[in-house]
């Protein structure tokens, strides 16, 4: 084998390798950062925790085996054509035999791929069929998701809560199912509630109601991320569901259910709040906020992040977040005030209270 040849090998092998390479790379590092430090909480469909979940994981190995095997073949023919036909220095440069209408061939390469096709499409058929047509247990809770750029609503209308951006729900035994399911709509473009270890992607559409269940079995914190692009901070419209125990989700709703707190002292913080444009766009219960363009901040504090995920709920960060919105999240539709730091401390000192 000359040089010449031996780079030419070289380079047609390693592209189609460096590319593989490379998106895995991707993939793991994108992993990585939306979940710095503990591999838990990394958003990998691989590690499904919920009913859907499972049966996308079945489906997706069943799909990785036969294309792996598919594209082993393949590279061990590229592989093996390119060692064995490469041009030798004997050569006498005239064409190789060739073949035309091979029947036996032509069948192979054809029945092949349509049994192959065949085979992937009925799978797929009876996962979707598995997860979209299953009847709905009486002890199933009901959830109204509704997207908005860049945060997420969540209504319990069984319950008369709503919250914002981290979603709870009670964990689901399998021997006696408690699945949570999801009403999905849009308050303006599309977007899509994906949490990998939970369920498979669902678009939420102005204008349409989209349906999709969850029944983790386990509790615990599983991120997710809104899937579809939507916007400058579609990146920063995350998903947190949390997953309680029965008691511990029954505790939540009581204290979600009860109205804002009212302390006194926090009166100036109030005030200040219901004059500004805050209660056009905020709802607190109890005052005269009723704005639903954000999120409902009645218990704010309960929440462990703000904007979606984009940053820890501290004092620190709520007063960065008043103060300058785009600090956290340029781009956000919230509107920075203006406020004089007195304000901003007797408004942060208020919104600490709404737990
Ligand atoms: C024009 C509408 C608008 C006004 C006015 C407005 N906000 Fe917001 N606010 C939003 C939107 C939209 C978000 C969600 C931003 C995001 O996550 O992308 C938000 C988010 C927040 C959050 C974070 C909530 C969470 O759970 O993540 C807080 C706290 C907040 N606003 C407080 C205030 C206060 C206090 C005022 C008044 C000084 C105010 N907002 C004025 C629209 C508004
Ligand atoms: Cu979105």
């Amino acid at each position: 084998m000359t040089r010449t040849h031996a780079s030419r090998i070289r380079r047609t092998l390693a592209s189609p390798l460096l590319l593989v390479w490379l998106a895995v790379l991707a993939v793991e590092s994108t992993l990585a950062a939306a979940a710095p430090g503990d591999p838990a909480l990394i958003p990998s469909i691989f590690r499904p925790e919920s009913t859907p979940a499972h049966s996308i994981h079945e489906l997706s190995m069943l799909v990785l085996a036969i294309t792996g095997i598919i594209f082993a073949v393949v590279f061990g023919l590229i592989v093996y054509a390119l060692v064995r036909y490469r041009r030798r220095p004997d050569d006498d440069g005239g064409e190789p035999a060739q073949v035309y209408g091979s029947t036996q061939v032509e069948i192979a390469w054809t029945v092949t791929p349509v049994l192959i096709v065949v085979v992937l499409s009925l799978t797929g058929a009876r996962a979707i069929d598995r997860i979209q047509n299953t009847p709905r247990p009486a002890a199933s809770l009901d959830v109204t998701a509704v997207g908005h750029q860049w945060w997420w609503e969540f209504r319990y209308p069984s319950l008369g809560i709503v919250t914002a951006n981290e979603l709870h729900v009670p964990v689901s035994d399998p021997a006696n199912p408690t699945p949570t399911f999801l009403k999905l709509l849009s308050a303006d473009v599309v977007h899509s509630f994906w949490v990998p270890r939970l369920a498979g992607k669902m678009d939420l559409i102005p204008n349409r109601v989209n349906e999709m269940w969850i029944a983790p079995e386990k509790p615990g914190l599983y991120l997710g991320q809104c899937a579809e692009y939507c916007g400058t901070q579609h990146a920063k419209m995350l998903l947190r569901v949390y997953v309680h125990a029965r008691d511990d989700f029954d505790r939540w709703a009581g204290e979600q259910r009860q109205a804002g707190a009212q302390s006194q002292n926090v009166a100036e913080g109030r005030r200040i709040f219901e004059t500004t444009s805050c209660i056009s766009c905020h709802a607190v219960g109890g005052t005269v906020g009723t704005g639903t363009f954000g999120p409902d901040l009645t218990h704010l504090m309960s929440r462990e992040t703000l904007g979606s995920g984009a940053a820890p709920n501290t004092p620190e960060n709520l007063r960065t977040w008043i103060e300058s919105p785009e600090h956290a999240k340029p781009g956000s539709l919230m509107p920075a005030m203006n406020l004089t730091r007195r304000e901003l401390d007797e408004l942060v000192a208020y919104l600490e209270t709404l737990r």
